[in-house]
């Protein structure tokens, strides 16, 4: 168990658990301007222009595609980062995450 000692009654030991992890995503749509999307990666996410410029495209291309990842509270403060962004600007873009 947790006091590491070799009792009958105590549980064997377990691998200490990692915290959870979540992917952030960003959505394609067909109305946000590229340049806003690049904007939002450099801005909310630290990424250089060439980085976000190259994340936007798979993004248009593909669909969808993982921004970063996060702890689920460094990533529920970039998603309502990126939507209050958007919603503010009146562009559809759509930022979501989900655990690894
Ligand atoms: N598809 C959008 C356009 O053609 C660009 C875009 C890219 C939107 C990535 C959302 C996410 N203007």
């Amino acid at each position: 168990g947790t006091d590491g000692d070799a009792s009958l009654l105590t549980k064997p030991k377990t691998k200490s658990q990692r915290p959870p992890l979540y992917k952030v995503l960003l959505l394609n749509d067909d109305y946000t301007p590229m340049e806003f999307v690049v904007h939002v990666l450099e801005r909310f996410f630290g990424l250089n222009h060439s980085q976000a410029f190259e994340i936007m495209l798979t993004v248009h291309k593909k669909g969808v595609a993982v921004v970063g990842v996060f702890s689920h509270e460094i990533a529920e403060t970039k998603v309502a980062q990126v939507m209050d962004f958007a919603r503010r600007h009146q562009h559809p873009l759509q930022c979501t995450m989900e655990k690894e």
